[in-house]
């Protein structure tokens, strides 16, 4: 019997108020199915050199994790993966900030990851290696001698080489890829651009007919694996979430007004200030909703030590204002606006109570909260959602209410005819993407991946080695 064992730069650990993040929801939701390793880092930081893994096994999965130094945290997390890669990643070159010095902590502390998952593993296991914080831990495995199947899948999107090009490391990066086994990518236009990478690196013979890449002697399976929800336990939770106390108190404090929603890390790439003057522009341009809808926005706050983050959460705070402020009553809000970290089953509960759920990212690897919406409603009285063209899910979920997130006054419309849509229509539409996420939910995302990998076992570890 094969062990999955999973790693990512932050686990965490089993508690109901989890924080949020799509990553986490995904890899918990694989491991609990199969069992196995978590392995990454706890969350401490700590000044002096860390220590061993803690191992914690809850319900048939152990996590593993380690504590990184406060200055490696700085430049390795803030740093490099979320300064330089994360805004390149999603085509905001504007809010990347680049030095060498974040460079070199992102390949210390992916050396250290690896030196201490090395210990820990055992001869039967299949690794897979979750997101952009970690592209260099197979190529390092590898050096240290691992010969087991390595996959990695990236979470969020990949860019095509003229925007990946701005990394001067680029060429590295695309290499280290290659030490992987399987590449997994959200869509096909990840893919897509990935091939074009490949292709200015190692020319346009490297991809073969059958999608394969050919690395010297070796061949890597990059392929499309787009992550999907548990629709059965959104399900649950939602319907039984509605008769908890938070979502009745939110429900009742609505006194029959329709409920619009948005939940959202508090990020710059999920579109929250457009999306903020598309409501406005909804409440000018079609006055007859003005005291009848509100507008429910999560937004937990993440990345509270990047300069991006703090400037996008006081931009917000202003629009907010503004709206609030223009169009409000003293029995009404337009707007609610929510930093809070709120249980997952009690915001699958508020995404069952709502009218419309607003997802419009100006760019997203997929985005789990539409396919959340789509499994949290009642099929019978749907809610509608608005989704944006330029998130991953958008590629799946195409009977949503397509927008552009930079088309304010398109957005604003959508919400209208969202807002007013017969619910023949709702049924239908929700139907078909019920259909779509039943089949592709998170248990077949998990199952391909590791098929995938299991694959790779009939390789060699002499020819896996020569990648190394
Ligand atoms: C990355 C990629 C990709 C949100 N607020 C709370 C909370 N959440 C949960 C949601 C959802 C998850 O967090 C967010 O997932 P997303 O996919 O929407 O977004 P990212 O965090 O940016 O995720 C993304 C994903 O990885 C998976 O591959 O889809 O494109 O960017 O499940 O419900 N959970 C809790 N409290 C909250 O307040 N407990």
């Amino acid at each position: 019997m094969t062990r999955l064992v999973c790693v990512s730069n932050r686990i965490s650990l089993p508690r109901r108020s989890s924080a949020p993040g799509g990553l986490a929801v995904g890899v918990l939701s694989a491991l609990k199915r199969t069992g196995g390793l978590w392995f990454g880092w706890g969350g401490e930081t700590i000044d002096q050199e860390p220590g061993d893994p803690d191992l914690h096994i809850r319900e048939g999965v152990t996590y593993a994790t380690i504590d990184l130094r406060q200055r490696d945290f700085e430049l390795y997390y803030n740093g490099y993966a979320n300064e330089v890669l994360w805004p390149l990643f999603h085509y905001f070159l504007k809010g990347m900030r680049y030095n060498a010095e974040q460079s070199d902590a992102y390949e210390r502390v992916n050396r250290s990851f690896a030196e201490k998952l090395l210990p820990l593993l055992q001869p039967n296991d299949l690794i897979w290696v979750h997101d952009y914080h970690l592209i260099p831990l197979g190529r390092v495995l590898r050096q240290l001698g691992v010969q087991r199947p390595l996959g990695f899948f990236l979470h969020i999107p990949f860019p095509n080489i003229e925007m990946l090009r701005v990394l001067p490391a680029y060429a590295e990066m695309l290499r280290d890829l290659t030490h992987y086994d399987v590449i997994g990518f959200q869509t096909q236009n990840d893919l897509a651009a990935f091939h074009s990478g490949i292709e200015h690196l190692l020319g346009r013979d490297a991809i073969r007919a059958d999608g394969r890449i050919r690395v010297g002697e070796r061949t890597v399976r990059a392929e499309v694996f787009p992550i999907g929800v548990d629709v059965n336990a959104v399900q649950t939770e939602a319907t039984e979430a509605m008769t908890s106390d938070v979502v009745r108190r939110m429900y009742d404090s609505l006194m029959g007004r329709q409920l619009m929603i948005g939940v959202d890390r508090l990020d710059y790439s999920k579109g929250l200030v457009e999306r903020f003057s598309a409501y406005q522009h909804f409440l000018e341009t079609y006055p007859q909703n003005v005291g009848r809808v509100t507008y429910i926005q999560i937004a937990p706050l993440s990345r509270t030590d990047v300069r991006a983050y703090v400037e996008i959460r006081q931009s917000l705070e202003q629009a907010a204002g503004r709206t609030n402020g223009r169009f409000a009553d003293t029995d009404w809000t337009p707007i609610r606006y929510l930093n809070r970290n709120f249980p997952h089953h009690v915001l699958m509960g508020m995404l069952r109570s709502s009218h419309v759920g607003i997802v419009t990212p100006l760019r997203d690897g997929m985005n789990l909260v539409a396919k959340e919406f789509v499994a949290a409603q009642n099929p019978e009285d749907p809610g509608v959602l608005i989704l944006s063209n330029l998130a991953g899910a958008a590629r799946e979920l195409s009977t949503a209410l397509l927008v552009n997130p930079y088309d304010t006054y398109a957005v604003g419309h959508a919400i209208q005819t969202a807002m007013s849509m017969p619910l023949a229509e709702r049924r239908e539409r929700h139907a078909a993407m019920l259909q779509v996420i039943k089949r592709n939910d998170i248990a077949s995302w998990t199952r391909r991946f590791v098929e995938a990998l299991e694959r790779t076992e009939a390789v060699s570890p002499k020819v896996r080695a020569l990648g190394a």
